[in-house]
C-alpha cells in the first residue's frame, strides 16, 4: 500500500503521531479534551486529486490523518467519511489558508463532509458554499466523538453543522466543537431553514469558545438558533461562545422534542428577532451567567411547556425579560433584565463585556460551584464575589 500512496504523491510521515492528551477531568461536564485512538499514518495533500485518494485510503484503513496544504480545494461531490478515526487537518494551522469548498448554496455540492464514522475530526480549515450541510454527522449510524477546532463554517444552504438522526436508540456521543466560527458572508442566510449547529439525538456533546453571525432568515418564517440540541439530546454543555445578530440564540429542545440535562453558561447571545435562551420541553437544564442583549423581541430568556423543569436559571444579565410560557417551570435568582446596550461594549456586534456604565451588576451574583471562569476563561469570582452575566470584570 505504501508504493501506491507515493505514487500518489502522498507521503507517509509517522506512526502514532498526534494523540489528544488526557484532561484528568473525563465526566465533569465542559471541561473534558478530545481523546481518540492514536493515528497509524499521517498522509499530506495538496490539491484535490490527492485528497480524494487519501480519502479513500483512509476510508479503507483505520486511524488515519490527513494534513492540507494551504490552498483551495474545490469539490465536485461530496467527501464520503465512513472509514473509522479519520481526521483532517490544515498542515499551516491557519483556518483561512486551507479551503475545502462547494459549489455555492445553490450548487451541486451538497456536503462537505458527510459522516457516519467514529473519531471524525476537522481542525484549521475553512469549510463552506455547499447546498445542504458543511458537516453532517450521521448520529444514525451511531457516529461517535466528531471533534471541530479552528474551523470556520461559511454559507450552507441548510444547517451548517447537523447531527443527524433516525430516532432509533442510537445517539451521536461526546461530540466537542470548540474555537469554530459558523457565519454567512452577506450577513444573513438564503432562507429560513439553516442554523449554525443543529443537533439530533446527541449526548453529551460541548459547543465551547465559538462565534457565530448572521444566521437570519431572509424571510417572516425565523432561522433556527445558533445552537440548537432537541430530539431528546441529553447532557450538552454550551459555554462561552459569541452569537452575533441571528435570529435565534441558543436553543435547547423545540415544541414535543426536548432536551435532557445540561448546562448553559458565560455566552455572550446578541439576537435580532426572537429568544436568546429558549428551554422548551428541557429537563434540568441550568442557565447560568449569560449575558444577553435582545432586538426586536421582548423576551431574552424563555422556559416553556411543562417538560421544562427543575433546572436553575441565575446570573444572568439581559435586556429583556425572562419569563414562563406554557407551564414551564425553574429557580431563578440574582438575575438582572434592565440592561442597556451603554452596559455592553458593542451590543451590536454581541461584544457584550461589560462598561463602566453597568449598574447593578458587579460582585451582585450568586456562589455558583459549576461555574469557575467567565466569557474570558478567566477564574471566578473575582473581586468579593460572582459578577451578573458572562463577563467577570471586578
Ligand atoms: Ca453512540
Ligand atoms: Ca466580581
Ligand atoms: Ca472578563
Amino acid at each position: 500500500m505504501k508504493s501506491v500512496m507515493i505514487s500518489l504523491g502522498i507521503i507517509a510521515l509517522s506512526t502514532g503521531c498526534s494523540v489528544m492528551g488526557s484532561s484528568g477531568e473525563e465526566g465533569s461536564q465542559g471541561s473534558g479534551e478530545w481523546e481518540h485512538p492514536d493515528y497509524d499514518s499521517t498522509l499530506i495533500v495538496s490539491n484535490i486529486s490527492e485528497l480524494l485518494d487519501a480519502v479513500e485510503y483512509a476510508n479503507a484503513n483505520r486511524n488515519v490523518e490527513i494534513l492540507l496544504e494551504d490552498g483551495t480545494y474545490q469539490l465536485d461531490g461530496m467527501l464520503w467519511i465512513d472509514g473509522y478515526n479519520v481526521g483532517f487537518r490544515g498542515y499551516s494551522g491557519d483556518y483561512v489558508a486551507v479551503v475545502i469548498r462547494g459549489e455555492g448554496m445553490t450548487g451541486g455540492v451538497s456536503h462537505v463532509f458527510n459522516v457516519p464514522g467514529d473519531y471524525f475530526a476537522v481542525q484549521d480549515m475553512t469549510i463552506g458554499w455547499i447546498s445542504n450541510h458543511a458537516v453532517q454527522i450521521h448520529g444514525n449510524s451511531d457516529a461517535d466523538y466528531p471533534y471541530f477546532n479552528n474551523v470556520r463554517f461559511v454559507d450552507t444552504g441548510e444547517q451548517m453543522l447537523k447531527i443527524s438522526t433516525d430516532f432509533s436508540s442510537n445517539y451521536s456521543d461526546n461530540g466537542i466543537v470548540e474555537n469554530c466560527r459558523f457565519e454567512y458572508s452577506a450577513g444573513i442566510g438564503p432562507q429560513y431553514y439553516i442554523g449554525g449547529v443543529d443537533g439530533h439525538q446527541c449526548r453529551n456533546w460541548t459547543i465551547r469558545d465559538c462565534y457565530f453571525y448572521g444566521i437570519r432568515s431572509p424571510g417572516s418564517d425565523l432561522a433556527e438558533h445558533a445552537i440548537h440540541f432537541w430530539s431528546e439530546s441529553e447532557g450538552t454543555v454550551v459555554e462561552r461562545n459569541r452569537i452575533s445578530e441571528c435570529d435565534r440564540g441558543i436553543g435547547f429542545g423545540m415544541g414535543d422534542s426536548g432536551h435532557g440535562d445540561g448546562i448553559i453558561r458565560n455566552n455572550f447571545v446578541h439576537t435580532t428577532r426572537d429568544v436568546g435562551i429558549g428551554l422548551e420541553n428541557a429537563s434540568g437544564v441550568d442557565v447560568y451567567n449569560n449575558s444577553l442583549y435582545t432586538e426586536n423581541y421582548v423576551n431574552s430568556i424563555e422556559y416553556r411547556f411543562s417538560g421544562t423543569s427543575g433546572g436553575e436559571i441565575i446570573n444572568n444579565l439581559a435586556n429583556g425579560a425572562i419569563v414562563s410560557r406554557d407551564g414551564g417551570s425553574a429557580t431563578l435568582a440574582s438575575n438582572v433584565t434592565s440592561a442597556e446596550s451603554s452596559w455592553f461594549m458593542d451590543a451590536d456586534s454581541g461584544d457584550l463585556h461589560l462598561t463602566s456604565s453597568a449598574s447593578g451588576v458587579v460582585d451582585a451574583g450568586q456562589t455558583l460551584s459549576d461555574v469557575t471562569l467567565d466569557y474570558d476563561s478567566e477564574a471566578r469570582p473575582s473581586g468579593s464575589a460572582f459578577d451578573i452575566g458572562g463577563d467577570e470584570v471586578y
